[in-house]
């Protein structure tokens, strides 16, 4: 399809004034954002983007899981349509931008398709999907993996939070579960505009991450089972510590990890023990081990030397360990007609750019099983996310907010 002219852009003030107002929904306590999934705030925070789509005369789908889907019509009711968007869901320290940033530049490409009259035949629809985070409710991508087929809806419904909430009942309680099937919906194509979150782009100075692959990752629940006892009265060798097991543990993760360097990770973000009370021996620790690597081969190999080595760390330590997969999904390779179309609009937007991996995971990673997909990256300072201190700037905002616009208008085909 024609590609559009250079001088087609994105309002950039008006994208960054619906980012600083959807930041005052669910603040943080440090200048981020606490909008946890299917909390009252994650609720208001739909409901501030589904006011937004409906003045910019989108029809909004809901589907049983939440996922939210504004449409503004094509040309050919035909044809399938092009989708855009990320999660407004944040971390419980998140950041401002980490998902919010592709949510609301599909608005804001919604907007600017509306200022200009321009017509499209393909409709375009920007989405929110729901628990893209995974803090609350384990894994993270949860309802977009249901969607694509990944996982099932009642075991995604199933999951529960740290205070025994079902994740259902909380959809249901926030008032928004919608009748759509999850799933049913089919996709032209998918693109997802996210920041880095990492230092790459901001070091070289592009402008925009024209992202070819993303890394898989593996998420392995450990339990260590020790005894609980008296920190003062129990003698050295007769304690049973299931803390010291699990300190013993995140050595060998890093150890792991460091072993695949460059490319691989690896570290514990959930950790707990109990009972967690300061003069008693912890006699249990649960805690998620986070690897992820481009190579699938490299992952695997990470997650058998994880639960041979804890497994003789526990049983010289007379400790009990369990092992469960909580989450996980192999390395992706995006589509290459979707990537050249990122690629080439960054081209002719004049913006420099770069091919990068995502070292995240995002809710593309799984729609590019159901969908042509691809996903482009702005740079962040210093590369921090998960982190209420994450921040972009405008003018990095707007680049890649104009190369959504451009990749999606060329796919979805401008009609004269
Ligand atoms: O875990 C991830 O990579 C994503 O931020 N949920
Ligand atoms: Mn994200
Ligand atoms: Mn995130």
């Amino acid at each position: 399809m024609a590609a559009p002219g250079e001088n087609l852009r994105i309002n950039g003030d008006r994208l960054w004034e619906t980012l600083v107002q959807m930041a005052k929904v669910g603040p943080g306590v440090a200048g981020g954002n606490n909008r946890q999934t299917l909390t009252d705030a994650d609720a208001e925070g739909r409901a501030l983007f589904q006011s937004w789509c409906e003045a910019a005369g989108c029809s909004m789908g809901l589907d049983a899981l939440g996922n939210m889907f504004a449409t503004r019509a094509g040309t050919d009711p035909d044809a399938l349509p092009v989708y855009v968007g990320s999660h407004l869901d944040t971390q419980p320290t998140g950041g401002k931008y980490d998902g919010v940033l592709g949510v609301l530049g599909g608005l804001e490409l919604l907007r600017t398709l509306n200022d200009l009259d321009i017509k499209t035949r393909h409709p375009i629809v920007a989405t929110n999907w729901t628990n893209e985070e995974g803090a609350r409710f384990a894994p993270p991508m949860l309802a977009s993996g249901v969607f694509a087929g990944v996982h099932a809806q009642d075991w995604a419904e199933s999951r529960e939070d740290a205070k025994g909430l079902r994740f259902g009942d909380e959809l249901d309680r926030i008032g928004w579960r919608g009748d759509e099937p999850v799933g049913a919906r089919k996709m032209h194509a998918f693109f997802e505009l996210h920041i880095e979150q990492g230092p790459i782009l901001e070091a070289e100075g592009k402008d925009i991450g024209v992202v070819t692959h993303g890394q898989g990752l593996s998420w392995t629940q450990v339990t260590i089972t020790g005894k609980d006892a008296h920190t003062g009265s129990t003698p050295m060798p007769m304690r049973r510590n299931a803390g010291l097991g699990m300190a013993r543990v995140l050595e060998l993760v890093e150890e792991i990890a460091w072993s695949h360097k460059p490319d691989a990770v690896g570290a514990a973000g959930h950790i707990d023990v109990y009972p967690n009370s300061r003069n008693v021996i912890p006699g249990k620790a649960v805690f998620t081990v986070d690897f992820r690597s481009p190579d699938l081969g490299v992952i695997k190999d990470m997650e058998a030397r994880l639960k041979v080595g804890a497994q003789k760390i526990c049983d010289d330590m007379g400790l009990g360990v369990e092992f469960e997969v909580v989450g996980g999904f192999d390395p992706v390779t995006f589509d290459p007609t979707c990537v050249s179309a990122i690629r080439d609009a960054a081209e002719r937007l004049g913006y420099s750019h770069r091919d990068i991996i995502s070292g995240a995971g995002h809710d593309a990673c799984w729609i590019n099983q159901v969908a042509p997909t691809a996903m482009i990256m702005c740079p962040c300072v210093d590369g921090l996310s998960h982190n209420e201190a994450e921040d972009i700037s405008k003018q990095w905002a707007t680049a890649g907010a104009d190369v959504l616009l451009h990749a999606v208008v060329e796919t979805a085909g401008i009609v004269e």
